[in-house]
Order: C-alpha cells, then sequence, then structure tokens
C-alpha cells in the first residue's frame, strides 16, 4: 500500500444543475492491446487496507445499500473510479467533494478530508477492459452528476451541449464538434498517455476550452487541427497510475 502517486490538486466549485438521470449502457467491447482488465475497486473501512473490506465491480449509486456508507478509508484501484460524498454521484450536490484515481490495482488511502465520506462510487470507462477506447461526458465539473457515455462514434450524442468535463480513455484520441455530424468548431482531446493508454482526464470546463456546454457530436480519432491536451497529459507513472480530489483543500 505505498504506492507513489500524484495528487492532482483540482479545485473549484460547479454551479451547474445535474439534469436528466441516465444509465449506463454497458456494452461488450475487447481491447487489441494486451490482457484486458476488468474494472474493479477493493475499498477498506480502515487506512492502510486495514479493516474490512468490499469489491466492487459496478456503478454504487447508494453505498447505504451495501452498508458501506460514509465507511471508506482506502481503496486498490484496477481501472478509473470516482467516489463521490454524496449519493447519486453528488448529483443534487455538485460542490460537494469527489475523489478520483486510476491504475493497475493502485492502493490508495483516501485524502484524510474523504475518510468516511463516499456515498457512491462509479468507474469511467468500459467494464470489461478499463483501457477500451471510449469517452465519458459529464454534465458537470470533476465528473459530477450524470453522464453521457459511448465506445462508438456518434454524429449526435445523447445530451448536446451539456458536457462541462470528460473523460477519454484508451489508446486513441477522439474529437468533439460543437455541431451535429461532425461539424462546427472541432478540437482533439487525448488519453494521457498514448502508449500507456493510461485515461485523460478533463475535469473542468475551463479544460474543455470554447467546447464546454457545447459539444453536440464525437468520433474516435483526431480530425481537427486544434488539440486540447488533459490535465495529466504526459503524467508517465512507474506504476501507470494517477488520483486527484475536488476540492483540494
Ligand atoms: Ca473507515
Ligand atoms: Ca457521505
Amino acid at each position: 500500500m505505498k504506492n507513489i502517486f500524484f495528487l492532482l490538486t483540482l479545485c473549484g466549485l460547479s454551479l451547474a444543475k445535474s439534469l436528466i438521470a441516465e444509465e449506463k449502457i454497458i456494452s461488450a467491447n475487447s481491447s487489441s492491446e494486451g490482457k484486458a482488465s476488468s474494472q474493479q475497486l477493493v475499498c477498506y473501512d480502515l487506512n492502510n487496507g486495514g479493516g474490512s473490506s468490499y469489491r466492487f465491480t459496478d456503478y454504487a449509486p447508494n453505498l447505504g445499500s451495501y452498508n458501506w456508507d460514509n465507511k471508506i478509508s482506502s481503496c486498490c484501484f484496477t481501472g478509473l473510479w470516482i467516489l463521490y460524498a454524496e449519493q447519486n454521484y453528488n448529483r443534487a450536490s455538485t460542490g460537494s467533494s469527489n475523489w478520483w484515481a486510476y491504475g493497475d490495482y493502485s492502493c490508495l488511502d483516501t485524502p484524510t478530508p474523504f475518510s468516511n465520506v463516499a456515498s457512491s462510487l462509479r468507474y469511467a470507462g468500459g467494464p470489461a477492459d478499463w483501457k477500451a477506447n471510449t469517452l465519458s461526458l459529464y454534465f458537470n465539473d470533476y465528473f459530477i452528476g450524470d453522464e453521457d457515455f459511448t465506445f462508438n462514434d456518434m454524429t449526435q450524442v445523447n445530451y448536446p451541449d451539456k458536457a462541462k468535463s470528460l473523460i477519454v480513455t484508451g489508446c486513441q484520441p477522439w474529437t468533439i464538434y460543437e455541431d451535429n455530424d461532425y461539424k462546427g468548431k472541432a478540437m482533439c482531446v487525448w488519453p494521457s498517455d498514448t502508449t500507456q493508454c493510461t485515461p485523460g482526464l478533463y475535469p473542468t470546463a475551463t479544460s474543455l476550452g470554447s467546447l464546454s456546454d457545447n459539444v453536440s457530436s464525437v468520433r474516435r480519432g483526431c480530425y481537427a487541427k486544434e488539440n486540447l491536451f488533459p490535465v495529466n497529459h504526459g503524467l508517465k507513472q512507474a506504476s501507470g497510475s494517477a488520483s486527484g480530489f475536488f476540492p483540494s483543500h
């Protein structure tokens, strides 16, 4: 439990209101890049992997239903997981804190202010392979609230003009567009590292530039001149892991 990790100290406050509830559509997928690792999060009551534990493999909008509300103090991350202070991914309380990390069985204590705080959690990206090529669009800063998720090109996303933060998983960039049918202003968004195929994090409306609240279509591959690099761009960790906490204080 001593993995060195990079702490993305990010702060801010989203005033956005969450919108329509959406369930992630789970699709079968596979990666051509070696052995696929399913998303898995093992959490513990105490720091440093102590006390009772629970292994999560799916979205948990209410940790109370697992008897794990306000109990988590450390976790081992396989894939990319986001833990939230409130139920339903902070949908009703978009200024509440959250904590995220990715890695291949990367074990971390929660940030001190987040110990015994998590009330919901979910992964980002593909369920069967956390390095599958996917794009997740979130309706609030810091991956909070409702989301729009895809493995595939979309001439119109399910909820146009809603994304304030996003996550790219896999090895490939995507192009995000202002208008339907891959038209209008366009920018490429990237994984943090195209060799390690580690996720690219765009945690705020600011990190999406002029396409914040303005994404209407998306397709895999980079077809735009303008590149928008993730906040963790070029972050090369031997462990291939990283984490962040909102707010940073
Ligand atoms: Ca605890
Ligand atoms: Ca809580």
